[in-house]
């Protein structure tokens, strides 16, 4: 028998969360880097969580994964970020009742000032991070402002869940399955006020603009469907989306390591280089193409009409706008 490969270490924060639960399975069961390759969990949780971790560890042991090879739970960041190869960032504090997305902000940044040095010191040369926890465009901005050894380009915060959820009212509107949707776009923040762009998607060989034939609702209903998701899953649940979001952290970490399909692309927060005039070094959602071994481009040359021009721009102000509610956290 051929010997197995050498196990990825994977570091995953929050993982006692309801996110967590729902990722942890899927990661042992070898979704992210191919059923070849062996994995090795490092949990990450505050103490007030650890028992319930312990007991998310038993559960990942009865499950007896055949590529799990060890379960590391510990409250203390640089066990969780030890030679890691990959770290979901997950945890984070709630947003509670009645607090404002810049108490949340200044609630969480210090967190992801803690962890960005952790990893800096800790995890190994090819690690790639993806932040969850919200808000997370700005989070991942603060984490990578303070680990200056790991490049930018190895961070990336999550908008697959936008992405996915765009993808399912386009499917849904025109009456086709969801693989025969692609190439939507998920551009500026993980917020209310992120642009969700319709103009270059296909539906199998058609545009999704042809396909739909409905402009309007393309403006209206299907911008502020997906803008308003996360609220109208937890109207509905009473809780915030967790197998979605958990769903959408596979997707957007095997297309890293794994690659997107010829001719398509996906949305990820990532290091803006200036690309469509996104103020460089901002995080922002763009569509990207991701070459298998961990790296991303950001797809050029896509038009804007003046609809969306003014789209991006309301989306990208706010981006602007965290950042400086956070710039003495920025290194
Ligand atoms: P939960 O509250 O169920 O779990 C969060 C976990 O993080 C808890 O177990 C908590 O103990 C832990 N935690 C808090 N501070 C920590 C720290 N400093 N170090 C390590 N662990 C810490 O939330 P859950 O539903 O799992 O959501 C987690 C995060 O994902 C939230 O910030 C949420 O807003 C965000 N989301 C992001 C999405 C995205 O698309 N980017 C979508 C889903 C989700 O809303």
């Amino acid at each position: 028998m051929a010997a197995m490969p050498t196990p990825k270490r994977i570091a995953i924060t929050g993982a006692a969360g309801q996110i967590g639960y729902s990722l942890l399975p899927r990661i042992a069961a070898g979704e992210i880097f191919g059923p070849e390759v062996p994995v090795i969990l490092q949990c990450l949780e505050i103490p007030p969580a650890l028992g319930a971790l312990n007991g998310v560890r038993m559960e990942l042991e009865d499950c007896a994964f055949p590529l799990l090879e060890g379960i590391v739970c510990t409250d203390d960041p640089n066990i969780a970020f030890k030679d890691a190869n990959l770290c979901l960032l997950v945890g984070a504090k709630p947003r509670s009742k009645g607090m404002q997305r810049g108490d949340l902000i200044r609630e969480n940044g210090p967190i992801f000032v803690g962890q960005g040095k952790a990893i800096d010191e800790n995890a190994a040369a090819d690690v790639r991070v993806v932040v969850i926890g919200n808000p997370c465009n700005t989070n991942c901005l603060i984490a990578m402002s303070s680990a200056k050894r790991v490049p930018a380009t190895n961070w990336t915060a999550m908008t697959q869940l936008d992405h996915n959820r765009a993808i399912a009212q386009i499917a849904g509107r025109v009456g086709v399955e969801y693989r025969d949707v692609s190439n939507v776009v998920i551009w500026g923040n993980h917020s209310n006020t992120q642009f969700p762009e319709w103009r270059h998607a296909k539906v199998k060989d058609q545009t999704a603009s042809a396909a739909a034939a409905d402009e309007a609702w393309f403006k209206e209903a299907f911008i502020s469907t997906v803008q308003e998701r996360g609220k109208a899953v937890i109207e509905a649940r009473g809780l915030s989306s967790a197998m979605s979001a958990a769903n959408a952290a596979m997707d957007h970490a095997r297309l890293l390591f794994r690659g997107t399909p010829t001719g398509e692309w996906t949305s990820m927060a990532v290091c803006s280089d200036g690309s469509y005039d996104i103020e460089e070094g901002l995080i922002s959602s763009f569509p990207v193409t991701c070459d298998g071994s961990g790296n991303w481009s950001i797809v050029q040359g896509l038009d804007f009409d003046d609809f969306g021009r003014e789209r991006l721009e309301i989306t990208v102000n706010e981006l602007k706008q965290e950042r400086d509610a956070v710039t003495d956290l920025l290194s």
